[in-house]
């Protein structure tokens, strides 16, 4: 195999005009790939560090320190290895770093490396992406993964720190279960979409949309935002809670205040035990499936109550709560909070370490759900981690804007070159 003979990174932009790093790995015989590194607006406080320069330019958000790392010393690390050899590649970067967050180096630099490590690998040895991740998947866990198209969480309504509206909940989605492939998935998921604007203009709300391309209208509560998704289900024809599920996404670290869970729309504040009956009034009366977040990071008893209550029957994702981090995944099902986990690379930092996590969650029973952060640019190596690894959902926002639905049109190019993948 040929070795990797140069690496280049550089300031590129994300989907919020934010600076971000695209870095480029060059082989001896002059193959190139380069990928792109996503950023978060609602971040789980244990995330890895996201080096930006503090200073007066970009407001601080240049990523210029990150990216000389990348140039001038971590590329000396990498130079002369075989790109096959992840795990070897990411340790290597990792162990130098030395810091348990990734802050001397950069998480985002660390991760710039090895996404276009993976990608420059999968170019050289002729295979797809996805193809070569289950690959590094055996490598790294010596279990097999099965390659299977993901049923998406398309974010159709956004509130949250995602828009500037007053919906409390970040993220309304819509899952097409009962569609028969990613093609019909797909065409369903546009139709609810069009089908909810049209509803939200016969209503005079607006039909602007939040960073994840989901509308932002102001609503009177979280509750009318799911009547009016359900509305638009039965408007294109399908039935709710049979071909189409809801999930959300609370990010409930965002409206907890330490004490109490406060809902602006609904005009009132809850305990963790009164929030844990207003969801689970949510899933009586609407067809959700999985609620992310659904209690603050910290709110250890808040998860508790909320497992022991919704977990039989919901699934319940923990986000902030994991940060995609094995020893804090490890932690929580000692602890008997939640039943699966949403998977970021950036919160943890390295493509070894976010296949460590997902192998810890199979081996525990716990579902893994592919994502995306709110800050996004065209990259779209996540659509190819969910099949290479099987992983079965994935999510990446509304099937508008497209930093969102260059993911959903890569996972059409995988559904048409290889249809012996199917949904899982
Ligand atoms: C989330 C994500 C992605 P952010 O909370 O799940 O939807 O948002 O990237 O802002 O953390
Ligand atoms: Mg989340």
């Amino acid at each position: 195999m040929q070795k990797i003979s140069s690496i280049n990174a550089i300031q590129v932009f994300d989907s919020r005009g934010v600076p971000t790093i695209s870095c480029k790995v060059t082989l001896e015989d002059g193959t190139s790939a380069s990928a792109m590194v996503p950023s978060g607006a609602s971040t789980g406080s244990k995330e890895a560090l996201e080096l930006r320069d503090n200073d007066i330019s970009y407001h601080g958000k240049s990523v210029t320190k990150a990216i000389n790392n990348i140039n001038n010393t971590l590329s000396a690390l990498v130079i002369g290895k075989d790109p096959n050899n992840q795990k070897e590649i990411d340790e290597s970067l990792i162990s130098f770093d030395n810091t348990e967050d990734k802050s001397k180096f950069g998480a985002n630099a660390i991760l710039a490396i090895s996404l276009s490590v993976a990608h420059v690998a999968a170019k050289a040895n002729k295979i797809p992406l996805y193809e070569h991740f289950s690959r590094v998947y055996k490598d790294i866990t010596s279990d097999s993964a099965t390659h299977s198209m993901p049923l998406p969480m398309f974010n159709i309504l956004n509130g949250g720190e995602h828009a500037d509206n007053n919906i409390d909940i970040q993220e309304f989605m819509i899952i097409p279960s009962g569609a028969k492939n990613f093609t019909e998935v797909m065409r369903w998921a546009t139709e609810i979409y069009h089908n909810l604007k049209k509803i939200l203009q016969k209503n005079n709300h607006s039909t602007s949309v939040g960073d994840e391309g989901g509308f932002a209208p102001n609503l009177e509560s979280n509750k009318e935002a799911l009547k009016l998704i359900v509305d638009a289900i039965k408007e294109t024809g399908l039935v709710p809670g049979e071909d189409v599920n809801i999930a959300l996404d609370c990010a409930a670290s965002e409206f907890f205040n330490g004490k109490e869970y406060i809902l602006k729309g609904e005009n009132e504040k809850l305990t963790s035990s009164a929030f844990v009956d207003y969801l689970d009034d949510l899933t009586k009366n609407y067809p959700i499936v999985s609620i992310e977040d659904g209690m603050d990071e910290n709110d250890i008893e808040g998860w508790k109550i909320l497992t022991d209550r919704l977990g039989p029957n919901c699934q319940l994702v923990g986000d902030d709560l994991f940060v995609t981090n094995k020893k804090i995944l490890k932690d929580g099902i000692s602890k008997e909070m939640a039943n699966s986990i949403l998977i970021k690379f950036n919160q943890v930092g390295s493509i070894t370490e976010t296949i460590e996590t997902i192998h810890y969650a199979n081996q525990n029973n716990f579902k893994s759900i592919i994502s995306h952060r709110s800050g996004e640019t065209e990259d779209t190596t996540i659509a190819d981690l969910a099949v290479g690894l099987g992983i079965g959902q994935i999510k990446t926002g509304a099937p508008c804007r497209s930093d969102r639905v260059a993911k959903y049109n890569r996972l059409l190019w995988i559904e048409e070159e290889s249809n012996s993948i199917l949904l899982k």
